[in-house]
Parts: C-alpha cells; sequence; structure tokens
C-alpha cells in the first residue's frame, strides 16, 4: 500500500514513522509512506497557503490552489490506480475498526491534513472521498489523526504484525475489549497470576479469556455488544455472568 500524506508540517510524522512497527513494515516494503509539503505547491510568491475567511470571522483559511496542486501531483504521481483521499476532520465519519479494516483492502490512500481554522471547502467537495473523525474533540491540525489512521490500517495489513498473527482468532475477538495479560513472574508483590492460565488446561483458559472479554465489554462498553455478532457459547456465557452479578453483595 502507498499512503501519500499531505501536511504543512511533515516534520511531526518522523516519529511515528521512524519507530516500532511502522518502521519494520516499511523495511518490508509491505507499506510506503510520502510526505508532501502543502506548502510547496502554493504558487504565490511568499509561498503562503492560508487566507483570511469569505464573510469575515477569526483565523485563517487553507485556500485551494496549493491542496488541488498537492492532491493532483500525488494522483498524478500513482497513474491510473484507484485511489481514495481522506480528509481528516471532526465532522466525518467516525473512525472505527471496520473503516480501518476496509481502508487496508485500498492499494493507494491519500491523506489531507488540514490546519488552523480549516480548509476551503471546494477541496472537500471535489477531491475528498472519504471525511475521518477520530473522536469529538478539536485538535489543532489532522496531522495527530493522520497518524492513527495511518497506525490502525498499518497493522491491518497481511505481515505488518509477524506472519504468526492469527485472523482466525482476530474475528473471533472482533468487537470485543481485550482479555487481562500477564507474564512472568507468577507473584509479583503478593499479587498472584490467575491460576487458570498456569494450568495447561488449553479449553478451561479459551473459555475463562471469552468470559473475561465478554465481561469487560458489558462493563466498559456495553454498546459494543449491540455491533457485535457473538457466537452461541457467549449468550450462555452472558446469562452466566448477569446471574453472579444478581447475587453480587456490595454491603
Ligand atoms: N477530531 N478527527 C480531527 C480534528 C483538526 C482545523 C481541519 C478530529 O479528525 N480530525 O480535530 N482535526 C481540524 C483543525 C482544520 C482539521
Amino acid at each position: 500500500m502507498i499512503v501519500d500524506i499531505l501536511t504543512l508540517f511533515p516534520e511531526m510524522f518522523t516519529g511515528p514513522l521512524t519507530s516500532s512497527i511502522l518502521k519494520r513494515a516499511q523495511e518490508r516494503d509491505l507499506i510506503v509512506f510520502n510526505l508532501f509539503n502543502i506548502r510547496d505547491f502554493s504558487t504565490n510568491k511568499h509561498h503562503t497557503v492560508d487566507d483570511t475567511p469569505y464573510g469575515g470571522g477569526a483565523g485563517m483559511v487553507i485556500g485551494p490552489e496549493p491542496v488541488f496542486g498537492a492532491v493532483e501531483h500525488v494522483l498524478a504521481l500513482r497513474g491510473p490506480m484507484p485511489s481514495r483521499v481522506l480528509l481528516m476532520c471532526p465532522q466525518g465519519r467516525p473512525f472505527d475498526q471496520a473503516l480501518a479494516a476496509d481502508l487496508a483492502q485500498e492499494k493507494h490512500l491519500v491523506i489531507i491534513c488540514g490546519h488552523y481554522e480549516g480548509i476551503d471547502e471546494r477541496v472537500r467537495e471535489q477531491l475528498v472521498t472519504d471525511e475521518i473523525s477520530i473522536g469529538d474533540y478539536v485538535l489543532t491540525g489532522g496531522e495527530l489523526p493522520a497518524m492513527v489512521v495511518a497506525d490502525a490500517v498499518a497493522r491491518l495489513i497481511p505481515g505488518v504484525l509477524g506472519e504468526d498473527t492469527s485472523s482466525e482468532e482476530e474475528s473471533f475477538s472482533a468487537g470485543l475489549l481485550e482479555y487481562p495479560q500477564y507474564t512472568r513472574p507468577r507473584e509479583y508483590r503478593s499479587l498472584m497470576v490467575p491460576e487458570v492460565l498456569l494450568s495447561g488446561h488449553h479449553e478451561e483458559i479459551r473459555k475463562w479469556r471469552r468470559r473475561q472479554s465478554l465481561m469487560r465489554t458489558l462493563a466498559c462498553r456495553p454498546e459494543l455488544l449491540a455491533q457485535t455478532k457473538l457466537e452461541p457459547e457467549d449468550k450462555i456465557i452472558i446469562k452466566k455472568i448477569l446471574i453472579d452479578l444478581r447475587g453480587l453483595d456490595l454491603g
């Protein structure tokens, strides 16, 4: 996959793209990240990209000219391949794992990062295929959201997390919160690892983890259960959890 990122602050991406998993994915040619400075596509003599808003108001708006220039440049570079052009903005579609999985199927992504008060509306109308929001808060620019999307998408590309990730296990846990994880030592400051995990009884461990995932999801994010396709055994486990809770005495 090729990911072309259009930004006024390319240096913001250096850390995330040159560390850890994203670094290794690029070394293995599983993903290519290219950074383009929108300012390089300004054609005026001081290379400005923003201007005061028509109609008045505070702040500055990034004009259409350098953004059209940058997007048309990367689309021409990549030739006739299908591209998705993403704009990171609070009014976009809420980003979630399903959207990440959809984007991970693409050959070419372009991510436009706005800054200041916003971007000229004609960019949205003419160039953008997907407006995406990472959450209901306002940031100073689209750069951090672009990194969030790039990271979530990259780890879904086959080989990026290594060869031994089971997509069967992934789809089994899809839509549920993760179960608790432990490693050595078995006892730390008198805090014990749950006995079942030391037992070597693989079926018991699997059932314990499933129950933990369901309990966490019920407690922290019950709305996720409505969108999740549960296994037949899950309904039984949830009934048991609810029966156990009914007997819970808080004193
Ligand atoms: N939240 N999710 C977000 C954001 C900043 C002004 C347009 C968000 O995705 N993007 O807060 N973006 C704004 C700043 C220009 C982008």
